[in-house]
């Protein structure tokens, strides 16, 4: 398949990453669209993030909308102001008594939207997770953004390299159910274990994706531990406040912070030196994933089985993998010297 991308194949400066992600380039090819069919020209579509009021989840809904609009369907977003486990129910519950005919929804909480899932799926929505999923009997597809044991990895990588492989460093999470970044810590956990002896984890916080929570959790962190090196947050949220934090206090310098974070987010943070390097991949192509695959299992193009082939408009075409899984590809490493190559 033809793929209409742009930018950066940057080498990776920290941490020995090897991984590069080709981060596309934001709405489509010159003429705005992508390789749409006419059907689903008649298909509405909600996604639904774990909360609204998040830089992360504003860009995806961007590339949500993009998809939606190349083949023509109708796009809406709903969702809680908190990332509470069973705040998504209601969303899910009008959006399948308004008959959509998708839901595409980041999971707060592995197993609180199933029922709600369910019984749409029942009344004829397809149903897709992306960026955090449910348990896989709950939706069609699970668009991941990459594989969970490279987003872990880079993320100890990371840490490792910035405090020289020895030292405290604490975790500061989005909520405490987040499939998503618990699946991260576990694999970050077995990986600190396994090849990283003189590394502590002292704690985990949890600043549930909200900014003051998370700003106050790093200060709590700060003065529980006191001989902390690093703070490694793999939510957007939690790294940007924790950054914030320390770059205005008598730490920065002293501590360091990595994790998961958007460009424009970090990006005076990166300048001032409270952070080295940090990892994502590319928010707008994630939910313009999810959108064709909404349209894929939608019309029928899949039914969600390993092997399912789908064009994803100007990504390409895609695979269904494993347990419904859909990869958009690998994490890849901000640092001082590509920030600025990058604008979400
Ligand atoms: C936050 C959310 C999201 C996660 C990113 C890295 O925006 O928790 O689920 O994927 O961080």
């Amino acid at each position: 398949m033809k793929r209409n991308i742009f930018s950066a194949r940057a080498a990776l400066t920290a941490a020995g990453m090897a991984a590069v992600l080709v981060l596309s380039a934001c709405g489509g090819d010159e003429n705005g669209n992508g390789n749409g069919d006419a059907e689903g020209d008649d298909l509405s579509i909600t996604f639904i993030p774990k909360n609204l009021g998040n830089p992360y989840f504003d860009t995806s809904n961007t590339g949500g909308e993009d998809a939606v609009n190349e083949f023509g369907g109708e796009f809406s977003e709903v969702g809680p102001q908190e990332d509470t486990p069973d705040g998504q129910v209601q969303y899910i519950n009008t959006a399948a008594q308004q008959g959509e005919d998708a839901i595409v929804i980041s999971g707060s909480d592995p197993s609180a939207p199933c029922d709600a899932l369910n019984e749409a799926r029942e009344v004829g929505a397809a149903v897709v997770t992306f960026d955090s999923d449910t348990g896989p009997d709950c939706r069609d597809v699970f668009v991941n953004q990459a594989d969970a044991q490279g987003i872990a990895q880079a993320q100890v990588d990371m840490v490792a390299e910035q405090i020289d492989g020895e030292g405290q460093i604490a975790i500061l999470s989005a909520s405490a159910n987040a499939t998503n970044q618990n699946q991260w810590i576990e694999l970050m956990e077995e990986e600190l274990d396994a090849n990283h002896p003189d590394i502590e984890l002292v704690e985990i916080a949890y600043g549930d994706d909200d900014d003051q929570r998370s700003f106050d959790q790093t200060a709590a962190l700060l003065q529980t531990h006191s001989d902390l090196d690093a703070i490694v947050s793999p939510t957007t949220v939690g790294i940007a406040a924790a950054a914030r934090y320390i770059s205005d206090s008598d730490y920065a310098g002293e501590v360091l912070v990595t994790g998961l974070g958007t460009p424009n987010q970090m990006r005076e943070y990166v300048e001032d030196g409270t952070v080295e390097a940090f990892a994502l991949w590319n928010p707008e192509d994630l939910g313009y994933l999810a959108g064709w695959a909404a349209h894929a299992v939608a019309t029928g193009e899949i039914s969600g089985e390993e092997g399912d082939t789908f064009e994803a408009g100007r990504l390409g075409e895609y695979t269904v993998g494993e347990d419904g899984e859909i990869l958009l590809g690998d994490p890849f490493v901000f640092d001082s010297e590509n920030i600025d190559d990058f604008d979400f």
